[in-house]
């Protein structure tokens, strides 16, 4: 028997990036191991029974019966691709290459075998209909985009370090890991005394694990307190002017909306304790000592982003983080995207492999004008059409089930006819399902890209089976840029399953596109391999299992624009940290002020629906899952039950006990679960985690757990947030058990 390791990277959707080394016996993935100081989850020990998992999905599938009702045949790879490329041809030619609709999420974070290859695939035989709108951050990304004019934020996590105070604001990452180290360096910085402490309507494991006070605060309320805070600030003196006048533009206005000589109504704490819950002397004392200890860094985790107008959260911790001086300087933050992403990381290598394919200039973007609010891409200067870019034929994903359904007669800019679905539970994960699979009856065609058999690929016509990342090579980002992990291959693919290039290649062929490539999946992880500071050449990266910045100190986000201004502007209009943007203010939209502002919106405290579904629902991302995957994991499933966690005084009100059955509804689904009565939930509040599988029983009722059955659609936030965090619902006790 000959045993083998491999190293290798976990690059799950959750963005750890956690190294690890896999025992092959026999071709067989015997043990899962980690090495070094980051330490795999319970998910990266559980991918063996993810690789193993009876329900792989191992051969391509053809409908056969009703569409949704799960019933399917096995065909071969050639007449899976011919079924799908002659659907994409008919389409094409009928309706116009926009009624092809692509959509895509992430499934894993990769260089090489992700959707974009696809997505340059259609591109290139006729066009197709992207959509845009990140679900995770689309908030956090406007922000960052109209106040420093890149993506960029984050200092490495290391530098928590040399912070003397942080804020978790409604941030998590004991359960959400958001790069590898973070737990890691929280860790040391409590042990090197930071005050910490954590603003969340959850008592949380990271408030738990590493804060020293918990503020607890009502969901899509945290602009209010944020302005709030600025307000004391700005009446005790307590801001950094030298710092404002040096690095930012427009505080004078953010100050006469702080101070109430723009509506007459002063954002002081007791206006913002009606608002938040949270006691006006509690937002007193964080605000003093937010201005006070320093460096202080305020996290701005995304999911307060992700609610109704949550782009003011996002642009409003900006703000505050300018007022004290904290960003671009060791142990501060600049918040927004960057708090969560890797952009502008001191690694960062050039383009992934779908951008250096040919020709991803796809016609259907080109031809229409770009969305009037997209004036971020303008400044890149070259069209920028993956991922969500600025034309104006792209629909928000938030939008996608109502656009399907209306099409050109609802104002939508097309009407569609074939959904092509790749790394995304459509389905499961996008706002109300119910209308979702209602509006799925509506398409001609449907194919879909899968590992397993997820409410989404239930849907399709054909279904293509995808490998996971034990089965092809690739590499991924980790700790924020600070590292590359590579992917080996350790085990033969299962069954008949593909890597997203291979079957981006063969339906090239068919499509008649010969030269998909001009490499292979080997020779393009050289070529970006070859591309990586500090790393070693590509057989020893292999054999590592990736390489680290060789950096002697933290890196620090914006630390060139702030000590040298002069010479580095931050890419804006005025070259500085826009607290006020006029292109924001030229766009005229109420909800979406140029300066930030706490924008009351719909399904809120004050939303007349409140009296009917008092509750309001966030839905967070769990220990057991990365979003929806991991769900059918037995192991998993063991160690924690799906349920809503509910507090000790809504439960009693209604006569809930912990455990007990209960019924959670609105307007748009049901859902039957069970109560998990905690005080680490602040009473109003309400959480079911996302991601877990919709199986409705004959009445439609939910029965796995799935929230986006209560979520609302239609409605994405002003500049495209995802506002999944902004639901009011009622739960009352299930007779039956
Ligand atoms: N284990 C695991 N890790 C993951 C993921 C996963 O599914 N599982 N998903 C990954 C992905 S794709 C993403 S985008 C990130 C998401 O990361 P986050 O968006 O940070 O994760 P969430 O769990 O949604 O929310 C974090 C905290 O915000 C709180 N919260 C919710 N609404 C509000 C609000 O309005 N105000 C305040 N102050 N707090 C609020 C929640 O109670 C929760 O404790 O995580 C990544 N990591
Ligand atoms: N209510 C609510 N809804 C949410 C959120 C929320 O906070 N609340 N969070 C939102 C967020 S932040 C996000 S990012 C979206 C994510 O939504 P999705 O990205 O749609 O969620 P995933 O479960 O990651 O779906 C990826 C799918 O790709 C499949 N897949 C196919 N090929 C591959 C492959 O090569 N590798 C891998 N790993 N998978 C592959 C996986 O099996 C999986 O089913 O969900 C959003 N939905
Ligand atoms: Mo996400």
């Amino acid at each position: 028997m000959s045993e083998k390791l491999i190293r290798t990277t976990c690059n799950s959707h959750c963005g750890g990036a956690c190294p690890m080394v896999l025992h092959v016996e026999d071709g067989v993935i015997t043990r899962i191991e980690s090495e070094g100081e980051i330490k795999s989850c319970l998910r990266g020990r559980a991918y063996r029974q993810r690789v193993y998992a009876p329900d792989r999905l191992k051969h391509p599938l053809r409908r056969v019966g009703d569409r949704g009702k799960g019933e399917f045949e096995r065909i071969t790879w050639d007449a899976a691709l011919d079924i799908v490329a002659s659907e994409l041809t008919r389409v094409r030619e009928t309706y116009g290459p926009s009624a092809v609709l692509y959509f895509y999420s992430s499934g894993d974070i990769v260089w090489l075998n992700g959707p974009g290859l696809m997505e340059n695939l259609l591109a290139r035989t006729g066009g197709y209909s992207g959509t845009w709108g990140c679900a995770s951050c689309e908030g956090a990304a406007f922000a960052s985009r109209m106040s420093y004019g890149t993506r960029a934020g984050s200092n490495s996590r290391d530098d928590l370090a040399n912070s003397r105070l942080i804020l978790l604001w409604g941030w998590d990452p004991a359960v959400s890991i958001s790069y590898g180290t973070t737990s890691l360096s929280l860790i040391k910085s409590k042990e090197a005394g930071a005050r910490i402490i954590a603003i969340d309507p959850r008592y949380t494991d990271s408030a738990a694990a590493f804060a020293q006070q918990w503020i607890p605060i009502r969901p899509g309320t945290d602009a209010a307190m944020l302005v709030a805070m600025a307000h004391v600030m700005i009446r005790g003196g307590l801001h950094d002017q030298a710092y404002l006048d040096r690095h930012t533009s427009g505080f004078d206005r953010f100050r006469q909306y702080v101070m109430g000589e723009e509506d007459g109504t002063p954002k002081t704490p007791a206006w913002a304790e009606v608002i938040t819950g949270v006691p006006a002397g509690t937002i007193t004392s964080l605000a003093v000592e937010f201005a006070t200890l320093k460096p202080a860094a305020l996290m701005d985790g995304y999911a307060p982003g992700r609610t109704a107008c949550g782009e003011q959260f996002h642009r409003a911790a900006i703000a505050l983080a300018a007022m004290t001086g904290n960003i671009g300087i060791h142990g501060g933050q600049a918040p927004g995207e960057g708090t969560l992403g890797s952009w502008g990381a001191p690694l960062a290598i050039g383009p992934r492999v779908y951008e250096r394919l040919n020709g991803g200039d796809n016609p259907v973007d080109r031809e229409a004008p770009h969305r009037k609010d997209a004036f971020w891409y303008r400044k890149l200067g070259k069209p920028v059409y993956y991922y969500g870019g600025p034309s104006s034929s792209r629909v928000n994903r938030h939008d996608v089930a109502d656009a399907i359904s209306k099409g050109r007669a609802g104002g939508y800019p097309a009407d569609y006819k074939l959904l092509y679905i790749v790394n995304c539970n459509y389905v499961n994960q996008y706002a109300n399902t119910n209308k979702i699979i209602r509006a799925l009856q509506n398409l001609e065609f449907i194919v879909v890209q899968e590992q397993f058999m997820t409410a989404t690929a239930r849907y399709a016509d054909i279904v293509l089976p995808t490998n996971t990342f034990m089965e092809r090579d690739d590499l991924t980002l980790g700790g924020i840029g600070m590292y590359y992990g590579s992917m080996s291959r350790a085990i033969d693919a299962q069954g008949e399953a593909r890597s997203q290039f291979q079957i981006a290649a063969a339906l090239a062929a068919k499509l008649g596109v010969p030269d998909f490539s001009a490499k292979t999946e080997e020779e393009w992880l050289k070529e970006v391999i070859g591309e990586i500071r500090d790393a070693p050449d590509y057989d020893e990266f292999r054999r590592r299992g990736g390489s680290k910045a060789a950096l002697t100190q933290p890196f620090v986000c914006f630390e060139k624009q702030i000590n040298d201004p002069a010479n580095n502007p931050f890419p804006t209009p005025s070259g500085k940290i826009e607290l006020y943007s006029q292109e924001i203010a030229d766009l005229g939209d109420p909800v979406l002020p140029p300066v930030p502002k706490y924008v009351p919106a719909w399904e809120g405290r004050d939303d007349p629906l409140f009296r009917k579904y008092p509750l309001q629902l966030v839905t967070t991302h769990a220990r057991r899952r990365a979003l929806a995957q991991f769900d059918n994991i037995p192991w998993l499933r063991e160690l924690y039950p799906q349920t809503i966690a509910i507090s000790g005084l809504d439960a009693r009100a209604r006569g809930i006990a912990h455990g007990n059955m209960v019924r959670v509804y609105n307007e748009r689904g049901e859902m039957a679960i069970r109560a998990e009565v905690t005080e680490r939930i602040m009473p109003g509040v309400v959480d079911i985690q996302q991601g877990a599988w919709y199986s409705p029983d004959e009445n439609g009722v939910d029965t796995g757990g799935c929230a986006n059955v209560l979520t609302r659609d239609g409605r994405a936030s002003p500049a495209g947030a995802f506002p999944s965090n902004t639901t009011l619902v009622q739960v009352e006790k299930l007779a039956r058990r």
